[in-house]
């Protein structure tokens, strides 16, 4: 049978789910709230992986990637690599609605914020500086660069890549595990798609680095003659295999939500055995899933969800494959 309609996100972000069930409830589109839902994380700095103040650059600096998209119409909005701006959904939004363009970055995406009457402000806050000092002082910083260890002079950094250098190992290893991006998806009662990301990425990646969240297909993607899907996890490695997309193309064919998340973790696990991913999936009668890659430290996966038959957010943990 049809449970609609149903909202759904990665981790435990149960106010983002609350806030969009409700915009439901009072009228709103899938779409509105998505955006709504997505925007309540970045104002709440979700878990410091989503919205200002969080994951510092290489450089100190907060950045943000976010995606909406219109199952519908296939309408798609992004922002990657976007400066003191803190909405970034909304700037996506505004991408979607006031441009023929898809997607728009860096400096670039924050004239157009600028544009569309977004306040200009700092994303860095203390906690964010108090990160970024205490990476900064660490001898030998873990960081994104290959080739530019070990330094002859033993002081490792600053962080410039070195021509000419032969790839050897990386001196430190970053992984993501605390990063805790929020993909939605919501449908609504006759069975319209939304689905949206909102992340400030990465904590000391490359300025200029974006990852999967703002690109359709991997970090999330809706089609309401199917359903959709939203994934979290090491972007880097994840936007190589477009699990998103790969999800909704299963359920086309037939395959239940969460089978079709498997099989997308099991896509990237196959290449990237240690790589943290995870992925929520969900068809257009209402039907939902997730799955997530085993690794050492992290073998479930929460998420939440919000239809008439919780009727409240209710927190469900998946085993990884
Ligand atoms: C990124 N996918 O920028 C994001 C990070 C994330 O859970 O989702 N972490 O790579």
């Amino acid at each position: 049978g049809t449970i609609l309609p149903l909202v759904i996100n990665t981790w435990g972000f149960e106010n983002a789910t609350v806030t969009a069930w409700y915009a439901l409830q009072a009228g709103a589109s899938p779409l509105d709230a998505v955006q709504k839902g997505c925007s309540v994380c970045e104002e709440e700095q979700c878990d410091g992986s989503v919205g200002y103040g969080g994951h510092p650059d290489e450089t100190g600096e907060t950045t943000l990637d976010a995606l909406i998209m219109n199952g519908d119409t296939m309408e798609v909005g992004a922002v990657g690599d976007l400066r003191r701006v803190k909405n970034a959904v909304g700037v996506a939004r505004a991408v979607m609605e006031h441009t023929q363009h898809t997607f728009l970055v860096g400096e670039s995406a924050s004239a157009f914020a600028q544009d569309m009457g977004f306040k200009s402000e700092s994303l860095s806050t203390n906690d964010s500086m108090k990160t970024f000092t205490q990476w900064l002082s660490q001898k030998c910083q873990p960081n994104y660069r290959k080739n530019v260890f070990p330094d002859p002079s033993g002081t490792c950094g600053p962080y410039k890549p070195r021509a000419g250098v032969k790839p050897r190992q990386k001196r430190g290893f970053l992984n993501l595990r605390s990063h805790d991006t929020i993909g939605m998806i919501v449908i609504g009662q006759s069975g319209q798609l939304a689905a949206a990301t909102s992340t400030n990425g990465a904590s000391y990646k490359v300025p200029g680095r974006v990852g999967d969240s703002p690109i359709a297909g991997a970090g999330a993607y809706a089609d309401s003659s199917v359903g959709g899907a939203a994934a979290t996890g090491d972007g880097d490695l994840m936007m190589r295999f477009l699990p998103s997309f790969l999800a909704v193309e299963l359920m086309r064919s037939g395959t239940e939500p969460t089978a079709a998340c498997q099989t997308a973790i099991y896509r990237i696990k196959k290449h990237y055995p240690e790589a943290f991913g995870a992925i929520i999936c969900a068809n257009n009668t209402g039907g939902f899933g997730a799955a997530c890659n085993k690794i050492s430290g992290f073998t479930q996966f929460p998420f939440t969800v919000f239809n008439p038959q919780s009727n409240k957010a209710q927190v469900h943990k998946v085993d990884c494959v």
